[in-house]
C-alpha cells in the first residue's frame, strides 16, 4: 500500500513527493482522504506534533503514514515562530501575512544578529501506534525583504549563505538536498523499509 503522507499543506506534499521520487515507496496525500478529522497540533515541540500527527491518521486510515513538523526558529527572537510558525500572523494561514510580521519583528535589526534555521522532524508511524522519528535542520538569515518565487511559507525571506540565494531563489531539487526536511528525509528510508516489512 502507498504511505500516508498526513499533511495538508501543499507545499510539503510537492517537496515530500519529490524527496520520495526514486524510492521503491509511493505515497498518497491527505487530500484523498476528508474525512480524516484535523489533528490538533498543541503540542510545544516539533517531535511531539509530528508524533500525534502521524499517530492519528495511522490508526484511524489503518496505514503506514508520514508525518512532518516544521518550522522556522529565529535567534533574535529567541527561537520563535517555532512550532508556531503556520499560524505566526493568526488564523488563516497566510504565508504572506506570516512574512510581513516576521519582517516588522526584526525591523532595523541587523544582519548578524538575523540568524536562523529551518526546523523538521519526520515521523512514521504505524496503525499499530508504533512511532519513529527523525530530524534535520539548515542554517540561515533573515533577510529584509522577500527574493524568490519558488517553495512556500518562509522560503523568500530564509537566505541560505553558500549560496547567497534564498530558498525561494533556489531549485527545488537544491533546497532538497540542503534543507531541513531534505535532511530529515534522508534518514527516514530505513524507517520506512522496516515498516514496510511489518
Ligand atoms: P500540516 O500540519 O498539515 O503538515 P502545517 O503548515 O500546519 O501543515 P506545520 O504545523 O508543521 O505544518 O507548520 C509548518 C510551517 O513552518 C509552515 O506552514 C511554514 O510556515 C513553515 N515552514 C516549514 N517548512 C518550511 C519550508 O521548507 N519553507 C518555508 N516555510 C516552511
Amino acid at each position: 500500500d502507498p504511505i500516508i503522507l498526513a499533511t495538508r499543506n501543499e507545499g510539503k506534499v510537492r517537496e515530500l513527493q519529490q524527496l520520495l521520487l526514486g524510492t521503491d515507496f509511493k505515497v498518497e496525500s491527505l487530500a484523498c482522504y476528508p474525512d480524516v478529522p484535523e489533528v490538533v497540533e498543541d503540542g510545544d515541540t516539533f517531535k511531539a506534533n509530528a508524533v500525534k500527527k502521524a499517530r492519528e491518521v495511522a490508526v484511524a486510515l489503518g496505514r503506514t503514514t508520514l508525518a512532518d513538523d516544521s518550522g522556522l526558529v529565529v535567534d533574535y527572537l529567541d527561537g520563535a515562530p517555532g512550532v508556531h510558525s503556520a499560524r505566526f500572523a493568526g488564523p488563516g494561514h497566510d504565508d504572506a501575512a506570516n512574512n510581513r510580521k516576521l519582517l516588522q519583528l526584526l525591523n532595523d535589526v541587523p544582519q548578524q544578529k538575523r540568524t536562523a534555521r529551518f526546523c523538521c522532524v519526520v515521523a512514521v508511524a504505524t496503525p499499530d501506534g508504533q512511532v519513529a522519528t527523525t530530524q534535520g535542520s539548515c542554517e540561515g538569515i533573515i533577510i529584509d525583504e522577500p527574493r524568490g518565487e519558488n517553495g512556500f511559507g518562509y522560503d523568500p525571506l530564509f537566505l541560505v549563505p553558500q549560496y547567497g540565494k534564498t530558498f525561494a531563489e533556489l531549485d527545488s531539487a537544491i533546497k532538497n538536498a540542503i534543507s531541513h526536511r531534505g535532511r530529515a528525509l534522508q534518514k527516514v528510508r530505513d524507517i520506512l523499509k522496516a515498516a514496510a516489512n511489518d
